[in-house]
């Protein structure tokens, strides 16, 4: 395929010709996210013919004037425009699959000991299979401090004891292939732990080839760190070694060192460790963070309007570095082609046309990746307290839908072990629960893309009302409390309160197979919904039994305020799934003529609880999926 190249904007460059570059594209989009303005502003033909210049004044303020050249040096950055594809999709095994993504810590207890581990995955392997799940993504399992519960990897060969051992690891591999499943494994390689032998040997030993392998930068008496990026997990990204009057970079928290991959033997040794995994067996990996590997040159300063716009500083330095797609085709070559296998990368804050660049088929980079717009609505972050907007998905997927071309693929989920759930986010009412959780799954299961289900989302589980900082052990969290009470003024109510909503922890409580031990305090359990569990199952089953609702095309029939409507059908098939996005109960829209209704959530859930089903009549969150007949 032909590549097309870009031509270098300036300030004098429209906004128009800034949209249709794929970088200026998605910060554009994420902007217009962040700040909750509405698309229409950018593609308004007035407002395409204005000048790059005038950007700060239209975002109201919010951004500074050295917001242009970082911006365009960012744009100008990236020559190359992502191919469109065929218009058929290309099938792949993974394309077809229902993928089940296990935190190993939270998800079964096999020896108890009150800490998931891979006995516990064994034992509930018959369990996934039964639900109908393709492929199992484990969350990292590596020996490790678990300073944030397992992505700090002190060694990339050896099982954490927490979760069992190497020979452990192999029967539950063996047992996930013989059932006909697949397993991927979480590969972390932005940042290896202060633990790890290489970092080890880096600090000890300035001259150590090992010095390289990470982002040491001189000290000033420990006065100031060499720029100003921030930490996801709270403060400096910048650990200060005073011994050595040194400073040394992490992204994440301060037991997790960020790699130096422009460094060729820290690519060399991370694509050695993938292949020996794959030598094992393991059928893929799902890549954290992996957007991040590379960073610009000398390490700026952030941006401190872009900073304070998107909680970061520095951000625009490394979200989409200079040889981030060399980079990943480089190990693509090195290893995942090689074995035939599976990547799906970890990336936020890429968006659309980002990802077309990392996920084209002819590029060889990544297979997929997870994108994240879709898990707050605009305006929003995860700490804020509000309604999730569904109106605001239908928007969100539709775009992808039409848009992302036949030479990519999508991951959809709503739920990981990094975010509160989202049935909880979308209503909090509990009556409301059965209907919002396989509202999500219908539209999981008949969307095109890949299915990511969370462990629990099978089972209805919804957020927890944490009471108290004791009951929270996400690194995370407790730097952002500290970061609340100490440096932005809020009382330990309302840090807590902020805590509540957003953190992690929602995601890492031990599933409930078995009964609580009795110190449990009560608001801290959950019971297993075995009717969303059977509903899952149904879905799932479902979408596999039909090509139309994996590769078919994609129509929106309705999408007035309140629902969803669309159409997947192939040359033999055609579904139409009605969705009832709200509370408010309506009129259906589809009437089903010369269909025949094959599934619907609120049938099973009205027959269960209430009554007969009014087919004229949509419940609340009610979804139906037709077949024509
Ligand atoms: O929670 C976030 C920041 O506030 C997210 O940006 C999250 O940290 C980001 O999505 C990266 O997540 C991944 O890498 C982290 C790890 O803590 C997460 O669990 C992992 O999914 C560092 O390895
Ligand atoms: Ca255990």
């Amino acid at each position: 395929m032909k590549e097309q190249k870009i031509k270098d904007l300036t300030a004098r460059s429209t906004i128009g010709s800034l949209y249709k570059t794929p970088v200026g594209h998605d910060i554009l989009e994420k902007l217009l996210l962040q700040t909750g303005i509405s698309r229409s502003v950018v593609t308004n033909p007035v407002v395409a013919n204005l000048p790059l210049s005038i950007i700060p004044k239209l975002m109201g303020g919010k951004l500074s004037k050295d917001f242009l050249p970082t911006f365009l040096h960012l744009v100008n950055s990236e020559k190359e425009v992502p191919g469109k594809g065929s218009g058929t999709y290309q099938p792949a095994w993974w394309k077809e699959a229902v993928f089940y993504q296990i935190y190993p810590r939270s998800f079964c207890d096999g020896n108890g000991d009150g800490i998931g581990d891979l006995q516990g995955i064994i034992s509930r392997l018959d369990y996934l299979k039964d639900l109908g799940v393709d492929a199992l993504w484990l969350s990292p399992i590596y020996d490790s401090p678990m300073d944030d519960n397992g992505y700090d990897i002190r060694d990339y060969h050896a099982i954490n004891p927490d979760f069992g051992t190497m020979e452990e690891f192999d029967e539950l591999l063996a047992g996930v292939h013989a059932r006909g499943m697949r397993l991927i494994m979480d590969l972390v390689v932005n940042h290896t732990s202060d633990e790890h032998e290489w970092f080890r040997k880096a600090l000890a030993d300035p001259g150590s080839k090992y010095r390289d392998y990470y982002f040491f930068r001189p000290g000033n008496g420990g006065k100031t760190p060499p720029n100003n990026w921030n930490s996801f997990f709270a403060g400096s990204a910048w650990n200060y070694y005073p011994e050595q009057d040194v400073y040394a970079l992490h992204l994440f928290s301060k037991k997790q060192m960020d790699l130096n991959w422009d460094n060729p033997d820290v690519r060399a040794d991370v694509a050695d460790m993938v292949n020996w995994w794959f030598e094992k067996g393991v059928d893929g990996f799902r890549m954290d963070v992996i957007n991040y590997i590379s960073k610009e040159e000398g390490l700026p300063d952030g941006d401190p309007a872009i900073g304070a716009l998107m909680n970061f500083n520095g951000v625009e330095h490394y979200f989409y570095g200079p040889h981030l797609n060399e980079y990943l085709h480089e190990l693509h070559e090195r290893s995942f082609a090689k074995h035939g296998a599976f990547s799906v990368g970890e990336t936020p804050g890429v968006g659309m046309e980002l990802a077309k660049l990392l996920t084209g088929e002819e590029r060889g980079e990544l297979d997929m990746i997870f994108s994240f717009d879709q898990l707050e609505t605009p305006g929003h972050v995860r700490y804020d307290d509000y309604r999730y907007d569904l109106n605001y998905y239908r928007e969100y997927i539709t775009d992808w839908m039409e848009n992302y071309g036949s030479n990519c693929w999508m991951s959809l989920f709503y739920n990981n072990h990094d975010n509160p759930r989202m049935v909880s986010k979308v209503d909090r009412d509990p009556a409301y629960r059965p209907a919002v959780e396989s509202l999500l799954a219908v539209m999981q299961m008949t969307l095109r893309g890949t299915p990511f289900v969370f462990q629990g989302d099978e089972m209805g589980l919804v957020n927890y009302d944490f009471r108290s900082m004791d009951e929270i052990t996400d690194v995370e969290a407790k730097g952002f409390y500290r970061e609340l009470t100490e440096e932005r003024g809020k009382t330990p109510d309302e840090a807590m309160a902020m805590i509540r909503t957003g953190t992690r922890e929602h995601a890492r409580i031990l599933l409930p197979w078995h009964d609580f031990p009795e110190e449990t305090p009560p608001h801290l359990v959950q019971s297993a919904d075995g009717r969303i569990t059977e509903m899952y199952r149904q879905l799932i089953a479902l979408r596999r039994a039909h090509k139309a609702l994996i590769y078919g095309d994609f129509k929106v029939m309705d999408r007035r305020k309140g629902r969803f409507v669309y159409c997947r059908k192939n040359a033999a098939e055609e579904f139409v799934i009605e969705c009832s996005l709200d509370r408010k109960p309506k009129r259906a829209a589809f009437a089903g003529k010369g269909y025949e209704l094959v599934f619907a959530n609120g049938r099973r859930i009205a027959e269960e609880e209430a009554g007969k089903l009014d087919l004229a009549a949509l419940c609340p969150y009610e979804a139906r999926i037709w077949k024509k007949l």
